[in-house]
């Protein structure tokens, strides 16, 4: 393994155990160790975010990048396109991650025109298939940037003007075919600023239209070429626009069915996004469940005391041991996996920052998975569940739930019961339960 870029990380990381004090070592991540049936490995899938991670420069709107990046020449050039594609896969190795991610213009910047942007693209895309078929790792998906250039200020796909959707149509056609040859799993929609500021100049019905005709463009196309990895919708409800048409996981999958999309494209949930709207990351992750859409995470949080999109690590035991409640129960998430869409702070500029950061949001996840293995295991939360619904198993509830009874049977069920018996909800007890495990 070659040590070029991280110096101060001169050997790959290492499951420790619990006890380790080691800041360089898993203490809950063990690859191999296995839950409920697989190995910790197959059961994250663990991708690191190529924009954050090798293209963050820690920049706010109050200052610029503050991230010391040595191996970074300061030019926008192909090759350093081609030099970072080392640098990644270096730190990837080193951390023991399975899978990237990335959009176009992370790995690659721009050219001229698109004839020149495509050409540079590929042979970025040549150097990353040296380099997955080096070291193993692969990708977990591919996407476009169809936000940052200026032509896409109105939209992309929603934009007023066609020649933008054909420029972003452009766009992804290319990012579907470098994601094929590069074996990606998955293929991510995420909105970018496909919403509004204000409805004074906005068709609503329009763009949601044209949105869905581009998902449909976009699944005809990878039909065309074989390309066989699973679409992903991100929602979020807001954040470049005001109000984001994939705004949570219930917009989402009613675009997607009221467009006929559902059979091709799957959710990918982020945590910082289901706080934005308004719930918890458990409730987005078990929306798509039970509607089996459950397609892949991007693993982040928000801060409690700011509402925006802050893109933080995740390190909070409950909200990874919610997270893998729903995970375990689902059977996992492959194709899709967990990507750590999340950046250091601005205040920790340095690269070993990078592995800090990454190593607390792998082993979070890790004892999040042995507490929610623990819990399920015991039973103790499906059986207060089954218990609490037991109504509906016989009698007049098996009926209701059949279709086979009406509101005079209801009725008449009345009359001969009287008042129903009502059982404790016993949120309390559950979440002194919960509290024993983490
Ligand atoms: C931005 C999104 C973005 C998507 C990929 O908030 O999270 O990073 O995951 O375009
Ligand atoms: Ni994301
Ligand atoms: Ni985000």
């Amino acid at each position: 393994m070659s040590t070029v870029y991280f110096p101060e990380v001169p050997e790959p990381i290492r499951y420790e155990g619990p006890d380790s004090k080691n800041p360089l070592a898993f203490r809950h991540y063990n690859p191999d160790e296995v839950v409920e049936g697989q190995s910790m490995k197959d059961l994250f899938r663990f991708a690191v975010a190529y924009w954050h991670t090798f293209r963050g420069t820690g920049s706010d709107p109050f200052g610029p990048g503050t991230a010391q990046r040595p191996w970074e020449d300061g030019t926008d050039s192909v090759e350093m396109d081609l030099k970072r594609v080392d640098v990644a896969f270096e730190f990837m190795q080193k951390l023991g991650a399975p899978f990237y991610c990335f959009h176009d213009r992370d790995v690659s910047g721009a050219g001229a025109n698109l004839k020149e942007t495509n050409a540079r693209f590929d042979q970025v895309a040549a150097k990353l298939k040296e380099k997955q078929g080096e070291t193993g790792i692969n990708l977990l998906w591919g996407t476009a940037n169809l936000f940052s250039h200026p032509r896409y200020m109105h939209g992309a796909a929603t934009s007023p003007q066609a020649g933008v959707f054909a420029h972003a149509a452009a766009q992804v056609k290319k990012a579907i075919e470098v994601t094929q040859e590069l074996g990606g799993e998955n293929y991510v929609f995420w909105g970018g600023r496909e919403g509004y500021f204000n409805l004074y100049n906005t068709d609503m019905q329009r763009e949601l239209d044209h949105l869905a005709r581009f998902m449909h463009m976009a699944a005809d196309y990878a039909d065309e070429i074989g390309f066989k990895g699973q679409f992903l919708f991100e929602p979020k409800p807001k954040e470049p626009t005001k109000h984001q048409y994939d705004f949570d996981v219930a917009a989402c999958m009613n675009f997607l069915r009221i467009n006929g999309l559902q059979d091709r494209v799957k959710m990918n949930i982020e945590a910082n996004h289901a706080t934005l709207a308004g719930h918890s990351m458990m409730h987005e992750l078990e929306y798509a469940r039970i509607q089996n859409a459950l397609g892949s995470v991007d693993a982040n949080t928000g801060d409690a005391l700011l509402g925006w999109d802050t893109d933080q690590f995740p390190t909070d035991y409950y909200l990874t041991t919610q997270c893998m409640l729903v995970i375990l129960e689902y059977g996992g998430l492959a194709p899709g996996g967990l990507n750590f869409d999340a950046k250091v702070r601005r205040e920790s500029f340095e690269p070993i920052d990078l592995f800090h950061a990454h190593i607390g949001g792998m082993d979070a996840f890790a004892k999040g998975a042995k507490v929610a293995a623990a819990i399920r295991k015991d039973g103790v939360l499906n059986d207060f569940v089954k218990e609490r619904y037991a109504s509906y198993d016989d009698g007049l509830g098996a009926k209701i739930e059949a279709g086979e009874a009406t509101f005079a049977d209801c009725e008449a069920w009345v009359t001969e019961h009287g008042e129903p018996t009502i059982a404790s909800g016993r949120q309390e007890l559950l979440e002194n339960i919960v509290n024993r495990y983490i």
